[in-house]
């Protein structure tokens, strides 16, 4: 199973993918913790020219589209199909969601650009993903408490607004496989929110 973790930045989808992959490892079962943009040594580099904030030029919004689906071709071909054909589950801190979101609905970049990619170059979906959804400002503060800002942390408020919108349509056109998680809770909450939509695909 490919399960992939969706929201806006601080929502909790690192500290949710913990929780999950250590209920797998318990339950005895093959678990692959992975990320994006990164996931396997090349696409990891990229992840660091994606997140730099130290480029003497702007990165045009169409490079950062393109970066982000050459670290996924990496991550499929390397990573993600490999775990899946020997029966693992893939545990994937965000994917083609996050595209969607942050370039298109949040840069402004056509739908039609990214369908192209996903056409081509997404051979694999998530067959579920969670969105952790919670106020952009609740968000920030979590995350913020960790220090230096990377090159999307130091968007503004409006920008993260776009892209939670951009998540929210995902979720709008697709509710069999994006699941909206309440973010405001307990951590231990949103677990188990998580827990029984996957215990309803058994
Ligand atoms: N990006 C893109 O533009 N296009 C793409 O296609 C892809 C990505 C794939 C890097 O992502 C950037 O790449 C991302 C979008 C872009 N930029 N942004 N923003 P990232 O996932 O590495 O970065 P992030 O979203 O900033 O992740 P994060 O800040 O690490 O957030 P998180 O993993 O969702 O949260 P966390 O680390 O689990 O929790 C943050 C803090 O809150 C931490 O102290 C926790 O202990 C605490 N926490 C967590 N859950 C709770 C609850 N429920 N209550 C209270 N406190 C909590």
């Amino acid at each position: 199973m490919f399960i992939s973790f969706e929201g806006t930045e601080g929502v909790g989808k690192t500290t949710l993918i913990q929780k999950l992959h250590q209920h797998f490892q318990q339950k005895g079962i093959d678990v692959v913790l992975t990320r994006e943009p990164g996931g396997t040594p090349l696409a990891e580099q990229i992840r660091s020219l994606l997140l730099s904030v130290n480029h003497d030029e702007k990165m045009a919004n169409d490079t950062e589209l393109l970066l982000m689906y050459a670290a996924r071709a990496q991550h499929l071909e390397n990573v993600i199909i490999p775990a899946l054909n020997a029966g693992k589950v893939v545990l994937c801190d965000r994917f083609s969601d996050s595209s969607f979101a942050y370039q298109c609905a949040g840069r402004g970049l056509s739908p039609e650009k990214l369908q192209l990619l996903n056409q081509n170059f997404v051979s694999k979906m998530p067959d579920i993903t969670f969105w952790l959804d919670a106020p952009i400002e609740l968000g920030m503060t979590r995350a913020r408490e960790r220090g230096a800002l990377d090159r999307f942390e130091q968007e503004k408020v409006s920008f993260f607004e776009k892209v939670r919108s951009g998540f929210e349509h995902i979720q709008q056109n697709e509710p069999q496989r994006m699941k909206r998680l309440d973010a405001t809770q307990l951590p231990e909450k949103v677990f188990t929110d998580a827990l029984s939509h996957l215990q309803s695909l058994d």
